[in-house]
């Protein structure tokens, strides 16, 4: 007999909070439930840093590339199912790409009509995060308002960073939006809330939302102003580099050169066999991600940098090659080994479309 594989799709907008809430939630299932977690990453680029960090903190991680999961159904499944094959998780967690829309309707609903002895599918939850809660209101951008209403849980991230009548007005944003959407405050940080999503995933809790798919070409503007630009690189210092001044230097140079509304998520990981270093930027935030053994590199190492920013391709390629070119100006390093893509992705053809 076979027993079916909990799967749990972690949906929300760029830089919210799914990655580093798929890793802490894996090792919190690990600590206290002794459960396994293996992870699906999925986005635009030749190179993911969501990719490494999870596989870094020892996941068993597939990334799909180059397309939504909702366009790429068949490769989901059969990495899906490649996963239960080889390491057999307790829980696999799905995250979709930041811009992701009609997840519920492309692929939470599919994948629980069409594999039921297969997958036991949790409700669809997607993080929404609790500082940028209040934007979600204003009707500017379609994308996350889409993304909340298709949730079946709204996941509140970042509320370390609010008190508490602000975490209250981030849920009362996210109920004007998605009325039926359960919503559950959390800090990756603090690991506060942690406990409800474990139980949650833990649970029998099945997922029954459906909801029509939205027409994509409503979406269209918005996903093609947006650029995604990814890179890897060799450095070699000759001397001792300062992995958080390196990091903040690439990171700078895009928060100098773009609006803070339009700078959605720029990550920067540096990683050595000795030395591991993520940080982030998320609008005018920057936040490091977990530093594994010494803040300073003095052997080769690789440096990968995504970043997904509303402007056109050329020009995000021009900032983020140059900001990466003008290290060894600043640091006692070489950079070679360049690899490097940029563009602004074409429109999704979702495989199941339960048009509206
Ligand atoms: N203070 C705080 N920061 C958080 C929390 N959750 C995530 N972050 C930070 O937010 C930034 C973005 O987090 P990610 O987990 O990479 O976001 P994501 O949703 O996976 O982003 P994309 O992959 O670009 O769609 C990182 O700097 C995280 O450290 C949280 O609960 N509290
Ligand atoms: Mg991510």
């Amino acid at each position: 007999m076979t027993t079916r594989t909990r799967f749990t799709v972690i949906g929300g907008y760029l830089g919210a909070g799914k990655t580093t809430l798929m890793v802490g939630l894996a090792r919190y299932l690990k600590e206290r439930h002794g459960r396994s977690v293996a992870v699906i990453t999925n986005d635009q680029g030749h190179v993911l840093v969501d990719t490494e960090f999870a596989s870094g903190a020892g996941l068993d991680v597939r990334e799909i590339m180059g397309g939504c999961f909702c366009s790429t159904f068949p490769e989901f499944v059969k990495n899906a199912r490649s996963i239960v094959q080889t390491t057999r998780p307790d829980v696999i967690i799905a995250e979709p790409i930041g811009t992701s829309t009609n997840i519920l309707s492309s692929v939470v609903e599919p994948l629980r009509a069409q594999y039921p002895e297969e997958f036991d599918v949790a409700p669809f939850m997607v993080v929404v995060d609790a500082t940028r809660a209040a934007r979600l209101e204003s009707g500017k951008r379609l994308i996350p308002a889409h993304q909340v209403k298709e949730a079946e849980y709204v996941l509140l991230s970042k509320i370390d960073r609010l008190d508490a009548g602000e975490v209250e007005r981030a849920v009362q944003a996210v109920k004007a939006l998605a009325p039926d959407a359960r919503v559950v405050p959390y800090s990756s940080r603090t690991m506060k809330g942690m406990d409800d999503i474990a139980s949650l995933v833990l649970s029998g809790e099945r997922s029954v939302k459906s909801r029509p798919s939205e027409d994509h070409k409503r979406f269209a503007a918005e996903k093609s102003a947006m650029s995604w630009y990814s890179s890897t690189s060799r450095l070699v210092p000759s001397g001792r580099v300062d992995l958080y001044d390196l990091a903040t230097s690439v990171l700078r140079a895009a928060a100098d050169s773009f609006p803070v509304d339009d700078l959605a998520h720029v990550k920067v990981m540096v990683t050595s066999p000795k030395v591991g270093a993520k940080m982030s930027l998320v609008a005018d935030s920057v936040q490091t991600d977990g530093v594994r053994g010494s803040r300073y590199l003095t052997e080769e190492a690789r440096l990968v940098v995504n970043a997904r920013v509303m402007a056109a391709p050329q020009k995000l390629g021009e900032i983020m090659r140059a900001a990466v070119g003008a290290l060894p100006a600043k640091f006692e390093l070489k950079v070679d080994e360049v690899t490097e893509s940029c563009y602004s992705p074409r429109p999704e053809t979702p495989m199941f479309f339960t048009g509206m």
